[in-house]
């Protein structure tokens, strides 16, 4: 018997449509702003090129996946969820959900929930509270962070199954992630590892299908394409 293959899957661009779901909610929020189309779309950072547009438009772009609700209401891209079934059901095969939580929170809703929390405290509860957290800002940057993860933990659960919970890996650095395959639409992935253990499938979006990547970089142009024969090219 061959060793099992582990596969690693990016959420955002990959199986959840980020790009088109941030475009609507910006376009409903800021009718009268300047947007980028899907077609004009370059780098991975939506925040970076709204920011060259206009200084100010980078906040406006990070307020809009850090309202209430913007992950949960991610459609699925086509296919997607269907193919990770199908993985997880074939022999000798591990399917992981691989993704990063947010890293920015100033704008997150949230915030002023915990504000409230805090300061309806006790002040003895405050105490160790604040002995634990060491700063409100610590305190709400928590909170903040719960409920993003939260929401990208309820969007798995609403498309692929409570079951799938179990094969959620939430990371900041996909580099420590041991995996045969990591299937991602983010061009450059980098971390403290320097060699992964992964080969990295760059899966195609509107912000990276101009890109000429290196000869050794294997591309999954949807997920229509041949992943099933990418899978088989690393079953030993
Ligand atoms: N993201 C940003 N800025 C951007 C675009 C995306 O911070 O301009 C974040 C989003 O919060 C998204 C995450 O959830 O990157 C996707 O990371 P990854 O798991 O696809 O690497």
């Amino acid at each position: 018997a061959g060793k099992r293959l582990r596969v690693l899957v990016d959420m955002d661009g990959v199986l959840a449509d980020f790009e088109g779901g941030f475009l609507k909610k910006y376009r409903a929020r800021y009718p009268d702003e300047p947007f980028i189309t899907l077609d004009d779309r370059r780098g991975f950072w939506v925040s970076l090129q709204y920011g060259q547009l206009r200084s100010d438009l980078s906040e406006k772009a990070i307020s809009i996946w850090e309202s209430k609700g913007f992950f949960i209401d991610l459609d699925p891209l086509p296919g997607g969820v269907e193919a990770v079934k199908e993985m997880a059901r074939m022999d000798d095969t591990d399917v992981f959900i691989c993704t990063s939580p947010i890293k920015h929170y100033k704008h997150c809703p949230y915030e002023k929930v915990s504000l409230l929390l805090i300061n309806s405290m006790e002040s003895s509860a405050m105490m160790i509270i604040k002995g634990f957290f060491l700063t409100t800002d610590t305190f709400i940057v928590c909170v903040c962070v719960c409920v993003c993860v939260f929401f990208q933990y309820a969007w798995v659960e609403k498309h692929l199954g409570c079951d799938f919970l179990e094969q959620v890996i939430l990371t900041r650095d996909k580099t420590l992630i041991a995996g045969d395959l990591l299937i991602d639409d983010k061009p450059d992935i980098q971390g403290v590892e320097p060699t992964p253990a992964w080969e990295h499938i760059l899966f195609t979006a509107c912000h990276n299908k101009h890109l000429s990547v290196g000869p050794s970089q294997r591309r999954l142009l949807s997920w229509s394409d041949d992943w099933r024969g990418i899978l088989d090219s690393k079953r030993k």
